[in-house]
C-alpha cells in the first residue's frame, strides 16, 4: 500500500506588513506592530537542520508538534518559573494577523517581548556533543573539573550548568565559564539563571525519565519582564525542552561509551551519510520515506512526553 500523502510542510513564513524581528534556522519571530514595546509572534517553521545547515524538505507538522510539546513543558513548569507565553489559541491573536491563521494555526505562539540575557543557560547530565569535545581536550567543561576517565554519553557524577555566549551568523555557541556568565550580567542574575536552569532541569528529566527518555542536557533562553510591581522577573522565553533545543535518548538503548543515536534527526543523518552530502550548501532534499520516519519520531517524543496522542489547537 503506498503511503498516505503527507501535507505540505512550512518552509517560509509571510505575514505581510508585519516586521520580523529575527529569523533562525527553524524559527521566525515576528513583532505585532512597529511600537519597540510590541509583543511578539514566535513561530515554529517545518525547517529541519542537521550539520549545522537548514536542509532542503522540510518535516510536515514539525513546528506544531514542537510548539505543542513547548506548550506542554510551560504548563509543567508553570509553578517553577514564568515564561513569555501570553496565547497560542489563535482566535485569541490580535484581529491584524487573522488573514495568517493558516500559516499560524497549532505553531505559533503569542508572547510578551523580553529584555533576553546574552547566555545560553546550557545543562549537563551526559556528557556529550561539545561537552565531549571539551572534556577530551581540557578534562573540564566551562571551567568545570570532572572525574577522569567519563567515556563520551556517560552519565555525570551531577548535572551541571555550562553556559554558552550566543555568536551571531552562523557560528557556534561558545562554552564560557560562570564567571564570565557573571561580568555579562551580574552575579546575582547569574546565580538566579543557574539555579532556575538546574531545577528546570531536574523537574524535566524526572518527568522524561518516567517516560522512558533521558534527558541528556538542554539549552533555555531568559529573558526580563515586568511583573505585577513593575520589577523585571527573569522569565522563560524561546521554545523549551523540544528535540531542537535538547538531546533526548531513549532509556532502553542507552549505552555509553559512544554517541547515542538522535531520537529525532537519525534517519537524517543516516540519509545524509549515505549520500556522502560534502555538508557544504546547497543542502540536499529528502526522501519522502526519510522525511516520513522523521515525523514519526518527532511525534513519537511529543506523544511520550505530553501524554497526548494528537495536534491540537
Ligand atoms: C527573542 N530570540 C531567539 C528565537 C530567532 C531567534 N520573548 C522574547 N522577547 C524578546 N526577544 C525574544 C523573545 C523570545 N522568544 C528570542 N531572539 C529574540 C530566537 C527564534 C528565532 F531568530
Amino acid at each position: 500500500m503506498p503511503p498516505s500523502p503527507t501535507s505540505q510542510a512550512l518552509l517560509s513564513t509571510d505575514l505581510g506588513p508585519l516586521p520580523r524581528t529575527a529569523r533562525g534556522k527553524v524559527r521566525d519571530i515576528y513583532a505585532l506592530s512597529a511600537d519597540p514595546a510590541a509583543d511578539l509572534l514566535f513561530i515554529a517553521t517545518d525547517r529541519i537542520s542537521a550539520f549545522d545547515h537548514v536542509l532542503g524538505s522540510g518535516i510536515p507538522d514539525k513546528g506544531r508538534i514542537l510548539t505543542q510539546l513547548s506548550l506542554f513543558w510551560f504548563h509543567h513548569l508553570r509553578d517553577l518559573v514564568p515564561n513569555h507565553l501570553i496565547t497560542a489559541d489563535t482566535a485569541l491573536f490580535p484581529q491584524s494577523l487573522r488573514p495568517y491563521t493558516e500559516q499560524l494555526a497549532g505553531r505559533s505562539m503569542l508572547v510578551r517581548r523580553a529584555q533576553m540575557f546574552p547566555v545560553e543557560c546550557v545543562v549537563r547530565g551526559y556528557i556529550s556533543g561539545s561537552g565531549w569535545k571539551d572534556y577530551q581536550a581540557t578534562g573540564s567543561i566551562c571551567g568545570i573539573p570532572l572525574p577522569s576517565g567519563l567515556r563520551e554519553s556517560d552519565q555525570l557524577p551531577e548535572p551541571i550548568f555550562t553556559p554558552a555566549a550566543k555568536i551571531n551568523t552562523g557560528g557556534h555557541d561558545e562554552n564560557i565559564s560562570f564567571s564570565t556568565v557573571v561580568e555579562h550580567v551580574g552575579a546575582q542574575t547569574a546565580e538566579d539563571l543557574r539555579d532556575l536552569t538546574m531545577a528546570i532541569y531536574t523537574k524535566a528529566s524526572a518527568h522524561a525519565a518516567s517516560k522512558g527518555l533521558i534527558l541528556a542536557d538542554t539549552k533555555f533562553e531568559f529573558g526580563l519582564i515586568p511583573g505585577p510591581d513593575g520589577q523585571g522577573q527573569i522569565t522563560l522565553a524561546d521554545e523549551v525542552l523540544t528535540p531542537d533545543s535538547s538531546r533526548y535518548w531513549p532509556a532502553a538503548t542507552y549505552a555509553p561509551g559512544g554517541p547515542q543515536p538522535s531520537f529525532d534527526k537519525q534517519f537524517v543523518r543516516d540519509y545524509l551519510e549515505r549520500i556522502r552530502w560534502n555538508k557544504q550548501a546547497p543542502a540536499p532534499t529528502l526522501p519522502e520515506d526519510i522525511i516520513e520516519q522523521t515525523r514519526a519520531k518527532y511525534l513519537e517524543a511529543f506523544t511520550l512526553l505530553s501524554g497526548r496522542t494528537s495536534l491540537t489547537t
